[in-house]
């Protein structure tokens, strides 16, 4: 037995795990981790952020990259309060964060103590651990030094098991430095992570609805990523004779180069994909996919999907499946899992013939051509080259982060396709500003070798434009490539669009130099004028191996993105065709002969 405080024993137990970052903000309610960390000589390094926010998404982007938890720790009050906005897109983004915040001391709870809630006084519970109910898979206290290894361990295994997401661990700081006697069985590490398949009868199902389908179609979400799934998905793909789409936050699920390839479907999505799905599609099958109302435009009847589909939904969590949609056959697991099961169940089914669809496929694909403009207005560039000079610029397997915005929509069906080996981090359905600047260190410190650029609107980079300092502090490489309209460009496109022409509370009238404010910081700044210009800037940033800002100057009277339907509006733009009468193949026609 050995007696510690029971902040040593928190940090131990992470060492179990092999944790080796604590992102975070220091504060008295969080200091005894720290300690614990400098006393017990800890391979664990605290890395210090500039606001608490970017402890969570660096913490976010260095676990949707590495496959393991990130762990962030933040003060007590403010301190935690602060960090929910990058806990908030790590559950929408279903990735694996342990967030450790201090807590009131326990003697004193209730009586108004310092950044106590307001509330405590008057019988609320004194922790803040309700405030994180809405975004975590878990919020928990430790409430007594003797569960300090168990509540974290469980932490831990809850935060990268079944579908992943964060977890808030709240620990009172009167406890943290007290001692209790622990043995080494306290420590031991979290087990692996396991695995779930479908069940015999339910593939079955599948498999006879997928042999007996003539225009089968797959649509992979951010599960099949998150399962990193992209061989077996290709390889059903071309056993069934499937094209696959995926939604915004499954891209790059699949290689956007690869024949069978439709892209992304939903709002800024490619009109192919939906196509496909509305005209022709019998049967979809559907891979750690949430029907969100992005990537169906509000749930709306043939944007893209229509009431012929005819579902097979794969999701690890039973209880999404069928929950917005109606489906035929329901397989619950692992979605690489449960792509190998199906690709070994299909190899004994009598094959089909589907040349005919995959030509349908590829005609339809050809029917779409991206018009990318290549204008040059007195005010700035377009993003659409600006964002094709990125993709130039870059290694296949790059780590691309979207930021929220007007620059973000440039990535459904724009010149950026995501390549075999490379990763696009967005900030999935939370879509706070300020997401892709932080989490893109985190993905760097993951995959130090891999260049990892984010893509930001200059809004959302001022949100957390201190952290450039951070990564230089760190010597962390990555890229900002700043889409510097002036203004909230999404913002200002939705109110030019729903009032009669004007805007409000968009624009900045003093903006910010970004190549000075990252020189101050001491990273490199640069602001290329034309085209050429920002792939040569995106390259020597990455040869310099420094942290770069990339000011691009964009016009705020951009060619908007690519849309194969709408978000809010669902009625407002009906998508014309891509290919006209192909009475045959259509779907409506072969309503009633496809089983
Ligand atoms: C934290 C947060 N605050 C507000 C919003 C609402 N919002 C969505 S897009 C957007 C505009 C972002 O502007 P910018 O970062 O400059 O990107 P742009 O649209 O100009 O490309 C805003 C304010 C949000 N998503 N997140
Ligand atoms: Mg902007």
């Amino acid at each position: 037995m050995t007696r510690m405080r029971g902040a040593e024993a928190l940090v131990r137990t992470l060492e179990s795990a092999d944790v080796r970052y604590l992102f975070g903000y220091p504060g008295h309610g969080n200091m005894n981790i720290l300690d614990a960390l400098h006393t017990g000589r800890s391979p664990i390094e605290f890395k210090l952020t500039r606001h608490e926010q970017a402890a969570a998404s660096i913490a976010d982007g260095y676990a949707r990259v590495s496959g393991t938890p990130g762990i962030c720790t933040a003060s007590v009050g403010p301190g935690v309060m602060n960090l929910m906005v990058g806990i908030g897109s790590a559950a929408a983004a279903s990735s694996p964060v342990v967030a450790i915040g201090g807590g009131v001391m326990q003697r004193f709870a209730g009586r108004g103590q310092l950044q106590e809630s307001h509330q405590s006084e008057r019988g609320a519970e004194p922790t803040f651990v309700p405030a994180f109910a809405p975004i975590t898979k878990l919020a928990t206290q430790i409430p007594a030094n003797n569960l300090v290894p168990e509540v974290v361990r469980h932490a831990l295994v809850v935060a990268r098991s079944g579908r992943p997401g964060p977890v808030y661990v709240e620990y009172p700081w009167d406890l943290q430095a007290e001692s209790h006697e622990y043995s080494d069985a306290d420590f031991v590490p979290p087990p692996p992570a396991a695995t779930t398949r479908p069940d015999r009868a339910s593939l079955l199902a599948a498999t006879a609805v997928l042999s007996s389908s003539r225009h089968p179609v797959i649509v992979a979400g951010n599960g099949a990523v998150l399962a990193r799934a992209t061989d077996e998905i290709l390889e059903l793909g071309r056993l069934l004779g499937a094209p696959i789409a995926t939604s915004q936050t499954g891209k790059g699920a699949v290689p956007e180069d690869d024949p069978l390839s439709v892209g992304v479907i939903g709002w800024h999505g490619t009109p192919v994909a939906h196509e496909l799905l509305r005209e022709y599609a019998d049967v979809v099958l559907v891979l750690g996919f949430r029907f969100s109302d992005l990537a169906t435009n509000n749930w709306t009847e043939g944007k893209p999907f229509v009431r012929e589909n005819r579902f097979i939904q794969v999701d690890i969590e039973a209880d999404e499946i069928g929950r917005k949609h109606p489906v035929e056959v329901a397989l619950v697991g692992d979605v690489r899992e449960t792509v190998r099961d199906l690709i070994e169940a299909l190899r004994s089914a009598t094959p089909v013939d589907r040349t005919e669809w995959l030509d349908l496929v590829q005609r339809t694909k050809a029917a779409f051509v991206l018009d990318v403009p290549e204008t040059t207005h007195p005010d700035g560039l377009e993003p659409m080259p600006v964002i094709r000079e990125l993709r130039a610029a870059l290694p296949a397997n790059a780590i691309v982060a979207s930021d929220t915005g007007d620059h973000q929509h440039y990535f459904g069906t724009g010149p950026y396709p995501a390549l075999r080996g490379g990763r696009f981090l967005n900030p999935g359905q939370w879509t706070p500003c300020g997401f892709a600047p932080v989490a893109v260190i985190g993905a760097k410190l993951a995959a130090p070798s891999v260049p990892c650029v984010a893509v930001t609107g200059d809004g959302g980079f001022m949100m957390v434009l201190q952290e450039v300092a951070t990564a230089v502090e760190w010597g962390t490489p990555v890229v900002w490539l700043v889409f510097d309209d002036r203004t909230l460009s999404a913002i200002r496109g939705g109110q030019l669009s729903a009032y009669d022409g004007h805007v409000i509370g968009v624009d900045f009238e003093n903006p910010i130099d970004f190549v000075k404010a990252a020189q101050s910081m001491g990273a490199l700044g640069v602001r290329p004028t034309d085209y050429a210009g920002v792939g040569d800037a995106i390259r020597d940033a990455i040869r310099s191996d420094r942290p770069t800002v990339i000011s691009v100057p964009i016009t705020k009277d951009k060619t908007p993105p690519p849309e194969a339907g709408q978000w809010y509006d669902p009625e407002r733009r009906e998508t014309q065709p891509l290919l006209r009468g192909n009475p045959q193949l259509s779907r409506r026609e072969l309503a009633g002969t496809s089983g």
